[in-house]
């Protein structure tokens, strides 16, 4: 189904076809486990996230809150986004005609264990250009449920929950493209059982984000 959350705020529920959820989770497998894979990004301050990161396209440094070519951690350059990943992130793109079309140069892949978080933030990173047009971000959701949370403000006690589920898509674009938002929990031992059969996934999330700098 398709839910209008708010204004610029698409949910496609169980958009993402189970043969694609599994090519997913192998393509992070592989690039995941490769230079420019999985670490915990750190804040400037030195805590690290509650998550496990990598950066496709263009790495995103957590602790300069700044894209780049390479990683300054290690040095290592940003892994293309797989032209597989890119097709199912316009597919979905394209099944909103209010938006429009990006063609994205960033993804971003969280992993969550079930003890993962991300506390309410906005993604203002990107350029004036993609920002002030309102171009939409694509989030794709795989593995354990989460909680997620949004709102106009950091405040928490306002911010309206959604759960995001194995091959859910979440499209935010135009007026909610600075909303504060995050993730409260990851529900334990809610992966469908045909995904963790056929991919091995352990407990947890990932979130790919499509971004267009
Ligand atoms: C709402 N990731 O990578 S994805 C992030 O589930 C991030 O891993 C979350 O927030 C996750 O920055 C949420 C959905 C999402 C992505 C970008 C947004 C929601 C957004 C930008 C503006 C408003
Ligand atoms: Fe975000």
């Amino acid at each position: 189904s398709v839910q209008h959350l708010r204004p610029g705020m698409v949910l496609l529920k169980g958009f993402v076809k189970p043969e694609d959820q599994i090519k997913i989770v192998r393509m992070c497998r592989q690039l995941g486990s490769g230079p420019g894979g999985f670490y915990r990004p750190s804040h400037k301050n030195g805590a690290k996230l509650n998550l496990w990161m990598m950066s496709l396209g263009k790495n995103w440094d957590s602790t300069t809150r700044s894209y780049g070519p390479t990683r300054p951690f290690d040095g290592v350059q940003a892994p293309a986004i797989l032209e597989a990943l890119k097709t199912m992130a316009q597919a979905a793109n394209a099944t909103v005609s209010e938006f429009p079309q990006i063609n994205p140069d960033i993804c971003i892949v969280n992993y969550y264990t079930n003890s993962g978080k991300l506390g309410l933030h906005q993604d203002k990173d990107e350029s004036k250009g993609s920002i002030d047009q309102g171009l939409p971000f694509i989030s794709i959701s795989i593995g354990d449920t989460a909680e997620f949370l949004f709102g106009v403000t950091r405040d928490r006690d306002k911010a309206t929950k959604v759960n995001l589920e194995s091959g859910d898509v979440l499209i935010l674009g135009g007026e909610s493209r600075l909303l504060f938002h995050g993730v409260s929990h990851v529900k334990t031992n809610t992966t469908p059982t045909w995904l963790k059969e056929e991919t091995g996934l352990r407990p947890g999330r990932l979130n790919l984000t499509f971004r267009q700098y």
